[in-house]
């Protein structure tokens, strides 16, 4: 695979497929839980404990899913997150954080109140607002929250199409509408910001703005299917290769790459959709 190679070839910490050799490197996740183990933070800590990393979580709601469908959701109270935060990040700083499910405005706000105090390493919002199936993940007040709240703090953002829309106001339909978006986040804050094109009518392509420039990551789907917990696991890999110093564009060009290769050996765990899953490390 060529993550592998090029990771071989290119990082010393990292022998093979994002894989760390070294001591573990904390990474943290804030994010809410889907028992079902195939989004959220379940599949966060699964990617980062696939890196040999260790993570961290801070819970924002917990939810009762599965494969099919999202039953119910149980955000927690905005003061529950923040005071998880501060607890883990009064003892442990992680080498690099993400967030997934915020679950309501407030929440965001006590994110960003701690993220904006404590070091945490470099951020990666992944602004979740729906689920695959179409459920709604949190409250419309959101996206406006995210956008002035944690838009400032991140290293970079992770939006496919519909939450790109959602956080610019956009119409994000086609290839030259996300590289429109991605500079909208730029401006609207974000170091940089990667719209995932998953949902693209033809190749899933990925635009990264950053520094100025525009990088496309041009992919191949694998399989017809939409699976279930893609942007936590792309998300999620982005998180722990930035955690091991890996650079912005190599970190999301073989997040991009690990997704797929979890695409191509995607399970069926239940009767819904399928879930990426990756190997054991070679
Ligand atoms: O895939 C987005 C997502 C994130 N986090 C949680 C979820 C989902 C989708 O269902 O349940 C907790």
């Amino acid at each position: 695979m060529t993550v592998q190679r090029r990771l071989y070839r290119d990082t010393g910490s990292i022998t093979s497929c994002g894989m760390s050799e070294s001591a573990p490197i904390p990474v943290l996740t804030i994010a809410g839980s889907d028992p079902g183990g195939g989004a959220g933070v379940q599949a966060d800590l699964r990617v980062f404990s696939w890196m040999g990393l260790y993570g961290l979580s801070a819970i924002t709601a917990l939810t009762s899913q599965n494969t099919q469908t999202v039953k119910n959701i149980y955000p927690a109270a905005p003061l529950q997150v923040s005071d998880q935060l501060t607890t883990i990040l009064d003892d442990v700083t992680p080498k690099a954080s993400k967030t997934g499910m915020l679950a309501g405005a407030g929440i965001v706000e006590e994110v960003a109140a701690v993220l904006s105090r404590m070091d945490a390493g470099p951020l990666v919002v992944d602004p979740v607002l729906a689920s695959t199936t179409g459920d709604s993940l949190g409250d419309p007040e959101i996206p406006g929250a995210i956008v002035r709240l944690l838009l400032p703090l991140c290293r970079v953002v992770t939006p496919n199409l519909s939450e790109a829309a959602s956080l610019t106001g956009r119409t994000v339909e086609t290839l030259a509408d996300a590289i429109e978006a991605a500079r909208a986040l730029v401006d609207l804050g974000a170091d940089a910001a990667c719209v995932t094109g998953g949902h693209l009518s033809g190749a899933p392509t990925d635009v990264l703005f950053y520094e100025g420039s525009v990088e496309i990551l041009e992919g191949n789907r694998q399989g017809k299917a939409e699976l279930h917990g893609t942007g936590c696991f792309f998300s999620a890999a982005l998180t722990g290769l930035l955690a091991q110093s890996v650079g912005l564009v190599e970190a999301v060009a073989c997040s991009k790459e690990l997704l797929e290769s979890a695409a191509a050996g995607a399970i069926s765990m239940g009767n819904g959709l399928q879930i990426p899953w990756l190997g054991h490390p070679a």
